[in-house]
């Protein structure tokens, strides 16, 4: 089975990835129609930073900026996902044309949030979480981060299923750098079967977070002599690593992945799915 593929489609002013270049309405669809062209198989719009450190918006504001995106996206015949911790947005957002709700706090931050997407007939990805952005590593201290990731997952699909959502439409997210230290990511990822298990789609996104930077440093990798092609940007670096770990995501049962650069994630599901012998992928031209 070929892996989803969640295009992010940030329309914030102070999004850490994209530097805010799609706060514009009209900037944001194209960014969102180009990533659809390019392979993604969904469109996650956003329009609150969760960028550690980062203060909560204004539910108004938050769908000033994502409501003509939506409406827009899902005209286009694009299967949208909201992101957003508030419910009033989700309704909103599943009233413009949203068929998932990505909840990065999978349900905690707003009481009615479970309840409201209940009412409807949308799926709900339910995130890792363990408090706002603004201080989240205070509260990175875990037993065993990967038994308790599941854990606390479990609890929230048991939640949303008290609330009226079948495990059918939930989507399950361990939600990386989300309350996470650097390693601690890395011992979740590595223990994506377990939470692969759980029963429930999993989504995850590792896309140029900063445990990736982490990881790679700043330092350009080799020197080379002026006359050499320049070496690859940070940003470059942390979406071939963001590929990577997709990739890996994949082979560990993940049922989608959320990136920024699609064509790079892309490129690296058919190389991995290619090597598996998935026939479906031995033809240029062929569908996905
Ligand atoms: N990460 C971010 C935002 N939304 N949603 C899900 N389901 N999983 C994630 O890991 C996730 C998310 C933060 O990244 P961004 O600001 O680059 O979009």
């Amino acid at each position: 089975m070929s892996t989803v593929i969640m295009g992010i489609v940030n329309v914030t002013p102070d999004s850490f990835s994209d530097g805010g270049r799609y706060l514009d309405v009209d900037a944001a669809i194209a960014h969102g129609l180009r990533l659809r062209a390019e392979g993604a198989d969904l469109l996650d719009v956003g329009g609150e930073s969760t960028r550690p450190g980062s203060e909560r918006v204004d539910p108004a504001l938050e769908q000033e900026r994502v409501l003509p995106v939506v409406r827009a996206l899902a005209r286009e015949g694009a299967v949208v996902s909201i992101d957003t911790m508030n419910a009033s947005t989700a309704l909103a957002a599943i009233g413009a044309g949203a068929r998932i709700v990505n909840d990065v706090s999978g349900g905690l931050a707003d009481a009615g949030m479970l309840a409201a997407v209940a009412s409807t007939d949308a799926d709900i990805a339910l995130g890792h979480w363990r408090g706002p952005s603004a201080d989240m590593y205070a509260r990175a201290e875990y037993d065993d981060v990967v038994r308790d990731v599941v854990g606390e997952l479990t609890d929230r699909v048991a939640a949303a299923a008290a609330a009226g959502i079948p495990p059918a439409r939930v989507i399950v997210d361990p939600g990386i750098g989300f309350g996470k230290r650097g390693a601690q990511n890395w011992d979740v990822l590595r223990g994506l079967p377990r939470l692969v298990a759980l029963g429930p789609r999993v989504l995850v996104g590792t896309s140029r977070k900063r445990f990736l930077e982490d990881a790679l440093g700043t330092a350009t990798p080799v020197s080379t002599p002026p006359t050499v092609a320049a070496p690859r940007s940070g940003q470059e670096r942390r979406d071939l690593a963001t590929a990577v770990t997709s990739v890996l995501a994949a082979q560990a049962g993940a049922w989608a992945v959320r990136v920024h650069d699609v064509s790079t994630t892309l490129d690296a599901l058919r190389v991995a799915q290619l090597w598996q012998g998935d026939a479906r992928w031995t033809s240029q031209t062929g569908s996905r």
